[in-house]
């Protein structure tokens, strides 16, 4: 079934495989407090996943019993040299390149700490300086983060490449943005564990 998945409360709809043999496991959405104030949907998100890395990595290296857990199968696919896709699909139009500087340093940054057990100055950085200020990111628009082999992540803004550094740590904290225990959206946790369930029961 290749049809698009809409998300239904933004009402994004994503393409239900990326680059030939990435599947969609997952769809979450990015809220945001403004001022205290009120929650602005900020963009949509759908998480991929190869899936000829996801059933050797799965066939290889574990057990089924080993991975009954749902949250297990979740965990290894953060962990493990999974080709995997993060795709964001701006909902609020009006985002400033500063105010997305300064979520990604409060975000990322916190998993990086989390992770990396010290502050990653230097890595945040190098990250941060793909965003240009001329960058614009009208409603719509699509920013893909891609985890290649060996921890290659690369960044694509409506098809472009803006940048790619090879940071297994980087990789590790942005998917648990968005897949991690403590993600923007736990629906997109459940779906993508529902989702490698099945493809492991297949
Ligand atoms: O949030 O509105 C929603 C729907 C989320 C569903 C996400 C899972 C879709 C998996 C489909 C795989 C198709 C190959
Ligand atoms: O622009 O002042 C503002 C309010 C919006 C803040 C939203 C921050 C979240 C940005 C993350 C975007 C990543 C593409
Ligand atoms: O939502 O807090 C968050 C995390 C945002 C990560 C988004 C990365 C965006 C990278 C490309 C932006 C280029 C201007």
């Amino acid at each position: 079934n290749s049809a698009p998945v809409t998300e239904s409360r933004a009402g994004m709809a994503f393409p239900s495989i990326l680059k030939d043999t990435q599947r969609l496991l997952g769809i979450g959405l990015r809220k945001k407090a403004v001022f205290g104030l009120k929650n602005i949907d900020v963009y949509a998100y759908g998480v991929y996943a190869d899936d000829v890395d996801v059933k050797k990595c799965l066939a290889e290296k574990h057990s089924v019993s080993e991975l009954q857990q749902k949250e297990e199968l979740r965990n290894h696919l953060m962990e493990n040299d999974i080709r995997m896709t993060v795709r964001l699909q701006i909902v609020y139009g009006r985002l400033s390149i500063n105010s997305v500087r300064s979520a990604f340093e409060e975000s990322v940054g916190s998993r990086l700490h989390k992770f990396g057990g010290y502050d990653n100055k230097e890595l945040l950085q190098r990250f941060t300086s793909q965003f240009k200020d001329e960058i614009k990111l009208p409603r719509g628009s699509i920013i893909e983060l891609s985890r290649d082999h060996d921890y290659i992540l690369h960044t694509t803004i409506d098809g472009k490449e803006v940048g790619s550094i090879q940071s297994k740590l980087l990789c590790r904290s942005i998917l648990d943005l968005y897949i991690g225990d403590e993600s923007f959206d736990h629906k997109a946790n459940e779906d993508v564990e529902s989702n490698l369930a099945s493809l492991l029961h297949k």
